[in-house]
């Protein structure tokens, strides 16, 4: 029986029957409500706003979290399909999704009290709120622990000064979790986006991510009542909590971006004849296939294994950083090979590898940049912090 190019070690059935019903219905969301639009949308530089009610309803915002907050209450393995199929769209949608469940739903999660819970999860999960993450600054988001934006506490408020930079779902956010220095080191906030003195500002001219929303955010005296604080953590750990979640995810988003491009390379490649022969028939063109197939399977093996940890609790830290930054190097060689395989054709956006390969400039620097992830894996292996 010939095996299924996409899945060449039978992945599919190392998963449940769960499993593989959350892969199916966000594959099919995928294939009918985002392929159709997403070329058009990368090159108008707009996100898809109306897919998130349906990606509501699909259970795909904050899908790990308990069902009683209105969640879908998956587990890990289930979260990193829908994160692979959202991405063999667009990475901006799997974006969108990481945020809001990893980044801005977790945290309140499992920072917050039960008020807040209640009083944000349920409309979360159901699309009717929506939510970015403010960590990076504009002086250097890799470090930071360096942050200049900081909250005093002033009376039963505190008044937050600040901005932050590259912040995803920024004007799109009615509540943002801003990281901010305090006298007790760093603690996160929950931001409405009527609070006076707060404002986001859209980044444009951007080159990547084109279907998804990026923002400045500032701070110009916040007050921000005490009931927002999230009072469970307190220091660095807060939002690397965050990020070790939504960086799980991104280990499995580009086997999906990877997938797409291959299926692509190997289309074209089978159809177009040069020189009397399908360009598939060359040895240096099934060279570079069967490269991207090997990478795509050990990608697969890897996110499912670091999925398999999460399940049993036993995921650390520089598991996922050796993942993300493994999976995306994967995936963005994959894109811009199968760029090159489709000749002119590769540079136009009616063919999917060079909005893939523009897209994973930002997923290989965000959360992250390759660079910090194999410094992590270093500093693992040989006890020496070179940052
Ligand atoms: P370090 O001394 O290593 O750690 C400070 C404290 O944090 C704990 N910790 C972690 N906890 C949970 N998960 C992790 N991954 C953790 N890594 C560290 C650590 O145990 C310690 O706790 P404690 O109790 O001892 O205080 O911190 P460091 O200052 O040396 O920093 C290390 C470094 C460089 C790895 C870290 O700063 C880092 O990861 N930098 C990169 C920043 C980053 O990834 N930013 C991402 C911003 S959000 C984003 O990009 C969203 S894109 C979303 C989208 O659109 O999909
Ligand atoms: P810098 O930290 O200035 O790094 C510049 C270069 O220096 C990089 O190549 C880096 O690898 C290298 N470098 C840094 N330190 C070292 C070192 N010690 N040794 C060797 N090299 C080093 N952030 C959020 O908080 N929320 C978001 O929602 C969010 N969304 C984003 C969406 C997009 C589209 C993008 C592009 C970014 C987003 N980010 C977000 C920011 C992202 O996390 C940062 O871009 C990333 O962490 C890197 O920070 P920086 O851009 O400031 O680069």
């Amino acid at each position: 029986m010939a095996l299924h190019p996409y899945d060449l070690f039978d992945i599919r059935s190392m998963l449940s029957d769960e499993e593989r019903a959350v892969q199916d219905a966000v594959a099919r969301f995928t294939d009918e409500r985002v392929l159709p639009i997403i070329g058009d949308c990368f090159d108008q530089a707009r996100f898809p706003h109306e897919l998130v009610p349906e990606m509501a309803s699909l259970g795909l915002l904050g899908s790990s979290l308990p069902e009683e907050y209105g969640c879908a209450g998956l587990n890990a393995v289930s979260y990193g399909l829908i994160c692979q199929e959202l991405e063999r769209g667009d990475s901006g949608l799997r974006s969108f999704a990481s945020v809001q469940s990893s980044l801005c739903m977790y945290p309140i999660f499992a920072y917050g009290t039960e008020d807040q819970r209640r009083r944000w999860l349920p409309d979360m999960a159901a699309g009717n709120v929506i939510g970015c993450f403010g960590l990076t600054e504009p002086h250097g988001g890799s470090d930071p622990a360096n942050m200049k934006t900081h909250a005093k506490r002033d009376g039963d408020d505190w008044i937050l000064n600040g901005a932050k930079m590259w912040i995803t779902n920024g004007n799109l956010a009615h509540v943002a979790i801003v990281w901010a220095m305090t006298d007790d080191g760093i603690q996160g906030f929950l931001v409405e986006k009527d609070f006076a003195g707060f404002s986001a500002q859209e980044i444009h001219k951007k080159m990547s991510l084109r279907a998804s929303v990026t923002s400045a955010l500032f701070f110009d005296g916040v007050r921000v009542p005490e009931a927002n604080r999230l009072p469970n953590v307190r220091g660095l750990k807060g939002p690397l909590g965050c990020l070790t979640q939504a960086r799980y995810g991104i280990t499995w988003g580009p086997i999906g971006a990877a997938i797409a491009c291959l299926d692509e390379a190997l289309k074209y490649t089978g159809e177009r004849i040069l020189f009397d022969r399908p360009v598939s028939a060359n040895q240096a063109v099934q060279l570079k296939l069967a490269d991207m197939a090997r990478r795509i399977t050990a990608a697969q093996l890897l996110s499912l294994q670091l999925g398999r940890l999460k399940d049993a609790g036993k995921m650390q830290p520089t598991q996922v950083s050796l993942a993300k930054w493994n999976n995306c190097r994967m995936a963005i060689d994959i894109a811009r090979e199968a760029r090159d395989l489709l000749g002119g054709a590769g540079i136009t956006t009616e063919h999917c590898p060079i909005r893939h390969a523009l897209n994973l400039e930002s997923v290989i620097t965000y959360e992250g940049t390759e660079t910090v992830h194999q410094l992590v894996v270093g500093r693992e292996l040989t006890g020496i912090n070179a940052f």
